[in-house]
């Protein structure tokens, strides 16, 4: 096909639509990604004990599937190799420009082509721009005065100091989320204090992890149906059980009671009865992302592991002080606070028609059609874009529905004749009315919490990454472009 594709950034989203488009005779793909190699978060996410919090079964390509997965929730590492070994036996390693930073796209209408500049000021055109940034890539740092002054070691979670030996040292972790569980049993029997600073509490489920025995393997690799029995049980555990419970006000009447119930046992691994309350949430389970994990909560029961609740005031040079007046010495700081998740594809600009800027469209908060496609962007698509979070469940399954999509919007761009297509406002507009309707009833909006999914700015409150149904309603609301939701432009 004589369409070209211009794909920025090479994560799970960005290998798996290359490896689509390749083999539906797309030839002309080029994958941009800023660092020195592939991977995206799973290969940024290198902290201990980083691992799966979804089913591997589920959480991989339905194309590729991998009968060797070493346990049901595979750690980091075999996810990475995996992705690598997807782009290599796919011939996408060599479509991949490493350590190439796209800075700005800019629509020209009269060629109907993206013009990238990277970086490094060199240019590069395509016929079509996807963004697949992630909605998890850039870390956030808390801006908590004096964080710069600290005189010992300071790093994020995803960017995880290997070279600083975390034995006898007094570390102060801050947050409490998915990286956060995984990070503090690996490191509380090593470290000589640990502070763990808690703002919000999370529900926090039991992880059924389990290594896979060998005659498991053999046995996966022989009968290729077993792996994927595997991720149709875990698709309609989440579908049928999860989902609903978290976007519907019936169902979570009915269901949350006994999944909190699971979690209240989860907690009283916790010895602490004090403790054990200040860890309890009080607001709607699954409102923040319900996490799972089997050793967090033993391991604050460790000697020198302490749970802070009172809010940081300040970072002194000697450690973080709190609002209770206690100074907190550490000589190391982990900031497990999260990811600028409402900023999807910054700081790469991009200028669609006459001029349009992508962050003035999106300055009340991102917003595209079925997460997609923006109007007064022609030709350009975003995978993991605004509203495709699922907030139970995995998302290489939206991005495979996505996938799909973007592949018949580059098959209409082939066809003679047509030189771009742009959606249709009033579309976008009825799909974003739609779908903030529909937030409004999930547990996301009105379960009493803050969490990275929501949008808070001066007082206004807006959803900007949630899927507010299932995986399968997405797939079957993406299954089939509709030319009639884009103005097409001939020439
Ligand atoms: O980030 P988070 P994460 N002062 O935003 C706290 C995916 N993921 O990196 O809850 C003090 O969940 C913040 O407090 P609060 C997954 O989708 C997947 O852990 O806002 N604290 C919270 O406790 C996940 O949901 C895997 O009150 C501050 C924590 O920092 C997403 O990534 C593994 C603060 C941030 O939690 C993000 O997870 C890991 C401040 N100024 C992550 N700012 C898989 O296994 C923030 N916090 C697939």
């Amino acid at each position: 096909m004589g369409v070209s594709v211009a794909i920025v950034g090479s994560g799970f989203s960005g290998i798996g639509l290359a490896i689509r488009l390749r083999t539906a005779g797309v030839t002309d793909v080029t994958v941009f990604e800023r660092a020195g190699d592939l991977g995206g978060v799973w290969r940024d996410n290198t902290y201990p004990g980083a691992a799966c919090d979804a089913p591997s079964h589920l959480y991989s390509y339905s194309f590729e599937p991998n009968p060797d997965w070493s346990r049901r929730f595979a750690p980091q590492p075999e996810i990475l190799a995996y992705l690598r070994r997807c782009a290599a036996k796919h011939g996408i390693t060599d479509d991949i420009r490493f350590g190439t930073e796209i800075t700005g796209a800019e629509f020209d209408a009269a060629a109907g082509r993206w013009t990238l500049r990277t970086a490094a000021g060199e240019e590069h055109t395509a016929d079509v721009l996807v963004a697949a940034c992630g909605q998890l890539s850039d870390p956030s740092r808390p801006a908590i005065p004096g964080l710069d002054g600290f005189a010992g070691r300071v790093f994020h979670s995803a960017e995880w100091d290997h070279g600083h030996d975390l034995t006898g040292r007094d570390v102060a972790l801050i947050g409490t989320g998915a990286s956060a569980v995984q990070i503090v049993p690996e490191i509380a029997p090593v470290t000589g204090s640990l502070r763990i600073f808690q703002r919000e509490p999370h529900w926090i489920g039991q992880k059924w992890d389990r290594e896979y025995p060998g005659w498991r393997l053999r046995l996966n690799r022989r009968l290729p149906v077993l792996p994927k029995l595997s991720r149709f049980g875990v698709f309609a555990w989440f579908e049928l059980l999860l989902n609903p419970m978290l976007v519907s006000r019936r169902f979570r009447t009915a269901l949350s009671a006994h999944v909190r119930a699971m979690c209240r046992t989860n907690l009283r691994r916790v010895r602490d009865a004090a403790t054990r309350r200040r860890l309890l949430p009080d607001y709607e389970l699954g409102c923040k992302r319900v996490l799972v994990s089997s050793d967090f909560y033993p391991a604050l029961n460790l000697p020198g592991v302490e749970l802070v609740t009172s809010p940081i005031t300040e970072v002194t040079a000697d450690g973080p002080r709190t609002a209770d007046g206690r100074l907190h010495p550490a000589d190391t700081i982990v900031l497990a606070t999260g990811f600028r998740s409402h900023d999807f594809v910054a700081p790469m600009r991009v200028t669609g028609l006459d001029g349009r800027d992508l962050g003035d469209a999106w300055k009340d908060g991102a917003r595209a059609y079925l997460g997609l496609a923006v109007a007064g962007f022609p030709n350009f698509f975003l995978l993991y874009g605004p509203n495709t979070n699922v907030g139970s469940g995995s998302i290489v399954h939206m991005l495979e529905s996505q996938f799909a999509y973007v592949l018949q919007a580059v098959r209409a761009l082939a066809q003679d004749g047509v030189r771009y297509m742009d959606v249709r406002e009033d579309v976008l507009d009825d799909f974003d009315r739609r779908t903030m309707e529909r937030l409004d009833g999930t547990v996301w909006n009105a379960g009493g919490c803050e969490s990275w999914y929501v949008l808070e700015d001066g007082g206004r409150r807006r959803n900007t990454n949630n899927w507010p149904g299932s995986m399968l309603g997405y797939r079957l609301r993406t299954r089939r472009l509709d030319r009639a939701d884009f103005r097409i432009t001939a020439g």
